[in-house]
């Protein structure tokens, strides 16, 4: 896939090469696969702004094991990348697509218009309103595209995980025995709970 070319290649001019001062970003490369075997979940988020809400849903997935992939895709500053993982994801064995977009958030939409598979949305809170625009945005596709829109931010992204893996189990056993674990420790861990 094409993807954001991060090294800059060697020149042949005279110059010597400036140092890179840019500054170095904690969050995983544009591309990057997760656990081992072709991934089965795409993670694609519309800006490096929303890896901090969507690395809960990689590790939601990575907890279960489930192979999936990360990148960056706008469905506006890169729409031939947004075109190109939608229409290529059935053949490249994906079987979900979990995309998360803020403001006028049409990356769910889009991707979902290039493929049969499903996508789960995940709206991002926004600076101007908070994540209802995204929301709306995510969540209101017209009738013949579906778009499977969870809630605003990190729960959202965990959630969207949790649906992928939830969708996947119907056909993995073990996967469902893992589902059936987390939903058990969740319960025991609420019944736990002792108010001081
Ligand atoms: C959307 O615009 C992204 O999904 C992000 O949530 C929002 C803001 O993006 P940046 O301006 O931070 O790159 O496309």
């Amino acid at each position: 896939m094409g993807t954001q070319d991060r090294t800059s290649k060697t020149r042949k001019d005279s110059k010597p090469a400036a140092k890179d001062t840019r500054p170095r970003v904690a969050v995983r490369p544009t591309s990057s696969v997760h656990l081992s075997g072709p991934p089965l979940v795409a993670v694609i988020m519309g800006s490096q702004s929303d890896w901090d809400t969507m690395r809960h849903a990689d590790e939601t997935l990575t907890q279960f094991g489930v192979a999936h992939e990360c990148r960056v895709i706008s469905a506006h500053r890169t729409p031939a990348l947004a075109a190109e993982l939608g229409s290529t994801a059935e053949s490249r064995g994906l079987e979900i697509i979990i995309a998360a977009a803020g403001g006028a958030a049409h990356l769910a939409g889009v991707l979902a218009a290039h493929t049969t598979i499903p996508v789960l949305g995940v709206p991002m809170r926004s600076d101007a309103l908070n994540g209802l625009d995204s929301l709306l945005s995510t969540v209101q596709m017209p009738a013949g595209i579906p778009v499977g829109t969870v809630a605003i931010g990190k729960p959202g992204a965990i959630n969207a995980a949790l649906f992928a893996i939830a969708i996947l189990a119907n056909s993995r056993p073990a996967l469902r025995k893992k589902l059936h674990e987390f939903r058990r420790t969740q319960e025991e861990k609420i019944r736990a709970i002792k108010l001081s």
